[in-house]
């Protein structure tokens, strides 16, 4: 792991960029041009490189990158056998309805379930929102209430208690859950009142937990590069990895944009982070002049 610290679902050791590999150096190269020529938006390169190895019969279940502080764009060249990457829509996009039966306050997706439906109840909930300012407690109870007039009857519900995340306490590695201030405070987003029992009823429970369509197969081959683009494809959409070559091994080396305000301060790195140095043209590599003695 090189540059920015890595801490989702379990922090690993991260080294500077200076003492990496050469061959990590060049691949976090080749993801900064690749980037650039897919999204011509490309403000900040990438400060952070991981290595996933896949060895026999592993494979990356579905997730999705939304950290907060992540940048938009994440790029991974593939390495060894090949791999087939599958997005679907996430399970709360597809439905309309988060698992504690909250609307879904995001625009509806096209091919998402009552897609029509849920396009006015958006548009509604965006009007009154630009009418009153709902305190985050007002807007979780008409979250609640569009939740059941989408779903009706499917959501049994216990006392409302406020209760804490201890989710929310694990910093970096629950970054989604965290808000950030523009004087970079951290905030807890989750620490709100909510049902603190919520139970969808069987029949409803099968409905509401089917599994998004898939929207997009990619096959990963050894040097192919691949470019997420945009923070909607993290928001709306989970991919999974399956190496489709067992018994072969495969490396994928994924580079991100950390914002470095999100990261707190006991968890920033003790070393900088470097610029790329390698300046991969598409051709090769034409490495930054090195400072000299002379002049
Ligand atoms: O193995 C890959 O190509 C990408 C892995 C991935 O999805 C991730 O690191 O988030």
């Amino acid at each position: 792991m090189q540059g920015m610290p890595y801490k989702f679902i379990a922090r690993v050791a991260s080294q500077s960029f200076e003492a990496a590999p050469q061959a990590v150096k060049h691949a976090r190269s080749r993801l900064n041009w690749a980037a650039r020529q897919v999204t011509h938006d490309f403000p900040n390169e990438f400060s952070e490189v991981y290595v996933l190895a896949y060895m026999d019969g592993s494979k990356i279940g579905y997730h999705t990158d939304d950290e907060v502080g992540l940048g938009p764009t994440v790029a991974s060249v593939s390495l060894g056998s090949a791999a087939e990457m599958t997005f679907r829509m996430g399970e709360k996009h597809y439905h309309g309805i988060t698992p504690t039966g909250l609307f879904c306050d995001d625009l509806p997706m096209t091919g998402c379930l009552h897609h029509e439906r849920r396009t006015e109840m958006f548009d509604q909930l965006q009007s009154e929102k630009a009418e009153h300012k709902y305190s985050p407690g007002q807007l979780r109870r008409r979250l609640l209430e569009l939740g059941t007039q989408l779903y009706p009857g499917d959501y049994e519900k216990g006392p409302m208690k406020k209760r804490s995340n201890p989710l929310v306490l694990a910093r970096r590695g629950s970054r989604a859950r965290q808000q950030v201030d523009g004087d970079g405070n951290i905030a807890d987003v989750e620490n709100l009142a909510v049902p603190q029992k919520c139970q969808i009823t069987s029949k409803k429970q099968r409905e509401v937990k089917t599994r998004g369509p898939e929207v997009l197969k990619l096959k990963l081959r050894h040097g192919d590069m691949m470019v997420m683009h945009g923070a909607a494809v993290q928001k709306y959409l989970e991919h999974e990895v399956t190496p489709c070559e067992p018994g072969k091994p495969r490396f994928a080396l994924t580079a991100r944009y950390i914002d470095p305000a999100t990261i707190l301060h006991e968890d920033k790195p003790d070393y900088e982070i470097l610029p790329d140095d390698g300046l991969y043209d598409g051709t090769g590599y034409r490495h930054a002049a090195q400072p000299t003695m002379q002049g």
